[in-house]
């Protein structure tokens, strides 16, 4: 029992790992921006996390801003706030699906908050455009997604 267990353990991560492998996870997509440095903060905007929603769910920043999203999960359930691409976010909201127990805490691009905490994520706009943001915890993403304009400099 306790083989099985551990193999289909092993294969959970290697199908993360190489699902991961393929994937631009927006430190390389300029379009998106990059993960921000904590010094170099210029506005904190702060978005709340209900069940399942996010308050607002639009948000204006500028070009070149790095911006420290506070998130407060007010909701009853554990929410994730994700930055990338539509096509990226569809994908992984299915992987979360098929596998809602992954956890994944070292994504620069994504933050998973607890209910009645607060988290934190700092991302750096820039180039101008949209940019979308969704919680991909399995079920969520239907009405829990966003949208960031980025406006030209
Ligand atoms: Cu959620």
């Amino acid at each position: 029992m306790r083989k099985i267990l551990m193999a289909s353990a092993l294969t959970l991560s290697m199908i993360s790992a190489s699902a991961y492998a393929g994937e631009n996870h927006g430190s390389g997509d300029i379009s998106l921006g990059s993960p921000g440095d904590p010094t170099k903060i210029s506005r904190t905007i702060e978005i709340t996390m209900i069940d399942n929603r996010f308050k607002p769910s639009e948000v204006n920043v500028k070009q070149g801003e790095t911006v420290k999203f506070m998130l407060k999960n007010t909701g009853e359930k554990k929410h994730e706030m994700m930055i990338a691409s539509p096509e990226e976010l569809d994908k992984h909201a299915k992987m979360m699906k098929k596998f809602p127990d992954m956890e994944h805490h070292n994504e620069p691009n994504m933050i998973t908050v607890n209910s009645g905490k607060t988290g934190e994520l700092v991302w750096h706009f820039t180039e101008a455009g949209t940019v979308n943001f969704s919680c991909p915890m399995p079920g969520h993403s239907k009405g829990m997604h966003g949208t960031i304009e980025v406006q030209a400099k």
